[in-house]
């Protein structure tokens, strides 16, 4: 493939709300954007790294240390035919996953475009639009909630996914069951905050049909969760404690989850990604795709992983819009129906990133010539 120069810049723009979940809370995303030039085209990655390690150990400025320091240099030597390649290139760094996925990400959009065809067809994607849930923080009440998930449902959203915490769980779905009927795909994410002394709490749970329950116990145990999944009707999604497809494999065979949640920067890239999702498909293990609350371009790259076949339920791919007043991206990422998205067709990410918008957010920007 012909790469000439790769530039990392970062930006920082705020939310609409703050997004709260069980580890803390967000206002303000930070992140790097990642650019990689070659015969004309410009491939784009995001790094979906957050500010402070709560929700893996990665940052901002890790993502940002490991791309300089290790990972263009090895974009540079490794002279790669094909994106797929960069698993392998990169296989000396341990994980890191998202500083990884931040260039792999931009490597296969350049790929695509150099190629002329659209990101989700180089992944081997076949649906033409995807289903769309939405993730709800942790609200300041249930009356709030309620009325936020009022609103989603009158969008079109077609799952609503709720985060919950010790002391905000029973009370906050039980409300929106009551409130909304048995019939609404509903859906919790722990983020890791129990552990198995909760069990009680988590089998009343079993009481209100949900879709699943994501993450429930430690960000880095399948073992605990295995006990969980035995003891609960209510389906186990991973998210945290997945990195790679060798984690999905032992996690399926202990037992520890029914439902795997992909995301594109946990798992170190497309490529990983796309091993999990074939394995899970082989398994009979549905998948969906989580957020990161990403601005335009990792949007577009989860739009894109979601068209393949197995990504059964819908994923926390919501639109512009839901996060942010005005998008790095044009034409803004939105519904092409209620709850429904078109899998864009033109070259790679499908979405022009807008320079102005990028230079309006932009705090500093870095260039390498490869
Ligand atoms: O656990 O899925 C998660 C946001 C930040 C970190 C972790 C998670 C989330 C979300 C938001 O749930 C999903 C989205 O981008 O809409
Ligand atoms: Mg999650």
């Amino acid at each position: 493939m012909n790469i000439e120069r790769v530039s990392l810049t970062q930006l920082q723009i705020p939310l609409k709300s703050r997004f709260e979940t069980s580890f803390g809370g967000v206002e303000l995303k930070n992140f790097l954007l990642v650019s990689v030039e070659g015969g004309g085209k410009t491939g784009f990655g995001e790094s979906v790294a957050m500010p402070y390690p709560i929700y893996n150990e990665e940052t901002t400025e890790t993502v940002k240390y490991m791309l300089k320091e290790f990972l263009i240099p090895i974009v540079k030597n490794s002279a790669i035919q094909h994106p797929k390649e960069l698993l392998k290139a990169f296989s000396g760094i341990r994980r890191n996953n998202m500083a990884k996925s931040a260039i792999e990400g931009a490597v296969w959009d350049l790929y695509a475009k150099q190629k002329n065809i659209s990101l989700a067809q180089a992944l081997g994607g076949t649906k033409t639009e995807v289903e769309v849930g939405v993730s709800i923080g942790i609200e300041s009440s249930v009356d709030e909630l309620l009325r936020k998930v009022d609103q989603f449902l009158t969008d079109g959203y077609k799952k609503i996914k709720v985060k919950i915490k010790p002391d905000w769980d029973i009370v906050p779905i039980k409300a929106i069951r009551d409130h909304f009927g048995d019939q609404v795909p509903l859906m919790a994410d722990a983020n890791s905050a129990y552990t198995l002394k909760d069990l009680d709490i988590l089998k009343q749970l079993d009481e209100f049909n949900l879709m699943m329950i994501e993450q429930p116990l430690a960000h880095d145990d399948i073992v605990d969760q295995a006990i969980l999944q035995s003891q609960l009707v209510t389906p186990v999604c991973l998210d945290e404690s997945i990195h790679t497809l060798e984690d999905a494999r032992k996690a399926l065979q202990l037992g520890s989850c029914k439902i795997i949640n992909i995301k594109i920067g946990r798992v170190g890239g497309l490529t990983e990604a796309i091993r999990i999702h074939d394995y899970c498909s082989e398994q009979g293990i549905p998948v969906w795709c989580g957020g990161m609350l990403e601005a335009g371009v990792g949007r577009a790259h989860n739009l894109a992983i979601t068209s393949l076949s197995n990504f059964v339920i819908p994923g926390d791919t919501s639109p512009s819009n839901r996060y942010w007043s005005e998008d790095i991206v044009e034409p803004e990422i939105s519904f092409s129906k209620p709850g429904m998205i078109t899998v864009p067709s033109g070259p790679g990410i499908g979405y022009e990133v807008m320079e102005e918008r990028v230079r309006k957010y932009a705090v500093n920007e870095e260039e390498f010539v490869i």
